[in-house]
């Protein structure tokens, strides 16, 4: 979208306080902490879009990414009792849950070769006998089978529960898993970081500055990492704009995150089944607000299994520029959450169809954001019949 086009549709919003953010964005000035609430508050759903899209476009123009990846899940016993997991089993009924051995990970990245997946999503429950030892022996093993598969896993809840219990500083601990094959983080476990929200919905696990500490910790060893948000349940505006500023704040310090992932709240069997989920308009203002406050974050991405493939397909105009990747999973944690995506996977033709579809340029990337193959003019039928392609 032009500048003239924006300005058209600013030109209509009379609110002043409205009208004076958009001039900072446009002037590429960061917007504060008020400007942010206000644009949840007042933020109509074109004006959001049409802002947000201009950010996405100056920074990416029409291309919208993907990976080919697939997910590990350790297990779903979890020593903590978070109220929105619909997944996770206690300790204390494990024998309802699963736990997967060292070979059990490794046959399923066997499963992998041959394949042209470039990273593997590792990220589980905290089962109190899956130690740092176990998961430094599994990180080591999957190198030693495919060293340039990037391995991406562990949240800081997990690495939090490991580094104490061998008792290591979080200093330490990362560099032992670093050193035994771990490339990068995965954004989860921040869920909101403001203690008047998370105590009231995962009170027992690793708090704001606990989850800020492990990644900075990362970032100082030049490793990358992403963030996640959990919305649309208890949590104010000004809560998911106090979120966000911690960590563009850690970023500007940093710079180790590449991609912000807001996660819509989903409330099937679990206990915040009770609280309605939020709508696509709601949805989609977030991550929209997100693109235009997170200005120091590379990526905005949508987590198709998520949100549903049409809702991801629609947020590719609201801000976002990545859509994770071809997931191939058994993953449980959203199917359980109420998720329309039953087992989430998607050929890279379903991806590049749903990105075509909506005029984006469908790029493949790898877990650093380095381009592997533009699929523009790349017919979906060749994708198809080409094991390398699809
Ligand atoms: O931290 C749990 C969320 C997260 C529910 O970094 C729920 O590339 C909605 O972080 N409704 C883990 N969300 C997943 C995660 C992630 C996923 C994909 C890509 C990346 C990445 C990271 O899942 C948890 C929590 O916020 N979650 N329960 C629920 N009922
Ligand atoms: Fe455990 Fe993660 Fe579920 Fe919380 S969200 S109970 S830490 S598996």
């Amino acid at each position: 979208m032009v500048t003239a086009d924006v300005t058209k549709i600013i030109g209509q919003v009379a609110d002043e306080q409205l009208q004076t953010i958009a001039n900072k964005i446009l002037n590429r000035q960061r917007i504060s902490f008020d400007d942010g609430v206000a644009l949840f508050e007042k933020g109509t759903l074109p004006f959001l879009g049409a802002l947000a899209n201009w950010v996405r476009e100056g920074k990416h123009g029409n291309k919208t990414y993907f990976n080919r990846n697939f997910h590990i899940e350790p297990t779903n016993v979890c020593v903590f009792s978070c109220k929105f997991c619909s997944y996770s089993k206690l300790y204390a009924h494990k024998e309802e849950g699963w736990e997967l051995t060292i070979d059990d990970m490794l046959n399923i990245v066997k499963k992998y070769d041959g394949q042209p997946v470039t990273e593997v999503h590792i990220v589980g429950g905290v089962h109190p006998k899956m130690n740092l030892n176990f998961f430094m022996e599994l990180l080591r093993a999957i190198k030693a089978h495919r060293p340039e598969l990037h391995l991406k896993g562990f949240t800081p809840v997990e690495l939090d529960y490991m580094f104490r219990k061998a008792k290591v500083s979080v200093e330490e601990g990362m560099k032992l898993v670093h050193e035994a094959g771990l490339d990068s983080l995965p954004g989860g476990g921040a869920e909101i970081f403001h203690p008047e929200v998370r105590s009231q919905i995962c009170d027992d696990k690793v708090d704001a500055e606990g989850w800020l500490h492990i990644h900075k910790a990362a970032h100082n060893l030049g490793m990358h990492s992403n963030a996640t948000m959990l919305y649309g349940h208890i949590e104010k505006y000004w809560h998911r704009i106090d979120h966000m500023d911690r960590l563009r704040t850690m970023q500007d310090e940093t710079g180790g995150f590449n991609t912000f992932i807001p996660l819509k709240f989903r409330n099937k069997d679990n206990d915040m089944s009770n609280i309605p989920e939020s709508s696509i308009i709601e949805d989609m203002k977030m991550y929209a607000v997100a693109r235009l406050y997170m200005d120091n974050f590379p990526h905005i991405k949508a987590y198709w299994p998520m949100l549903g493939r049409q809702n991801a397909q629609l947020t590719l105009s609201f801000g976002v520029n990545d859509i994770d990747g071809t997931i191939d999973d058994s993953t449980k944690i959203y199917a359980m959450a109420g998720s329309e995506e039953q087992t989430p996977s998607m050929s890279t033709a379903q991806l590049v169809t749903l990105i075509k579809q909506v005029k984006r340029q469908p790029v493949e990337r790898d877990t650093l954001y380095n381009e592997i193959r533009d699929y523009t003019d790349i017919d979906v039928k060749e994708i198809e019949v080409n094991p390398l392609l699809n």
